[in-house]
């Protein structure tokens, strides 16, 4: 039976519409304005190519004819090397593999324990939300030097930190006053056309605009 990388010409990404890694995939897609079919996925049964061709099964999976990639900062990272304009990642090798280690952190640091809340399990649930709120209330202020984290161009690590701070509202995550210039921030990422363009449905109802 013919797999999804050769019956279909377009690039294709299968993705979670309220799953927070497949939201990554889709603001880098809206941003770099890169034409794609995107299938939603929503829990029941996994779709056999998925099964098939991911050995995790995870979304999100993006099919680039032969080419089947999961792992959202893999899929991230190679549609901006793909479709180099605009830019997503810095050119020198330092700033790169800056760039690189924040968003492996925020993996780490902030993902896991999303991850966590999202999962719902009680006592676990209530100490990984206090602990994305105090360490985000720590870092704040860093929000508040440039335009974007920790550079004057959008980059990869906003499109890693955009769809976590869109859901803090849905899982009653409430930053504290000194939190300001993460708020300023996170409103500058919401407002930009190639956000809007990633949400799904789901998504727009996990916050008030
Ligand atoms: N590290 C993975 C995590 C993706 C992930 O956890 N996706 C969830 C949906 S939000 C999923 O597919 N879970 C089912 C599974 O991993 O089997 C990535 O970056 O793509």
């Amino acid at each position: 039976m013919a797999t999804i990388a050769s019956r279909r010409p377009v690039m294709t990404l299968y993705s979670g519409p309220a799953c927070p890694y497949s939201h990554r995939v889709r603001l880098v897609l809206a941003e770099k304005g890169i034409s794609a079919e995107v299938i939603d996925v929503d829990g029941g049964t996994l779709p056999e190519d998925l099964v098939e061709l991911n050995p995790y099964g995870s979304l999100p999976t993006l099919f680039d004819r032969d080419l089947v990639l999961y792992n959202a900062q893999i899929i991230a990272e190679y549609l901006d090397e793909r479709y180099p304009h605009p830019p997503l990642m810095p050119v020198d090798p330092v700033a790169r593999a800056r760039t690189k280690l924040y968003i492996h952190r925020i993996e780490r640091d902030w993902m896991t324990l999303l991850d966590q809340v999202a999962q719902g399990d009680d006592g676990q649930s209530s100490r990984a939300r206090k602990d994305i709120r105090d360490s985000l209330t720590v870092i704040a202020p860093i929000f508040g030097q440039k335009p974007f984290f920790m550079s004057d161009e959008f980059s990869l690590v906003d499109c890693a930190l955009a769809p976590l701070l869109w859901r803090l509202e849905c899982y009653d995550i409430e930053l504290p006053p000194q939190a300001q210039a993460l708020q300023s921030y996170a409103e500058r990422l919401f407002a930009r056309a190639g956000f809007r363009d990633s949400l799904t449905p789901a998504e727009r109802e996990m916050h008030r605009l």
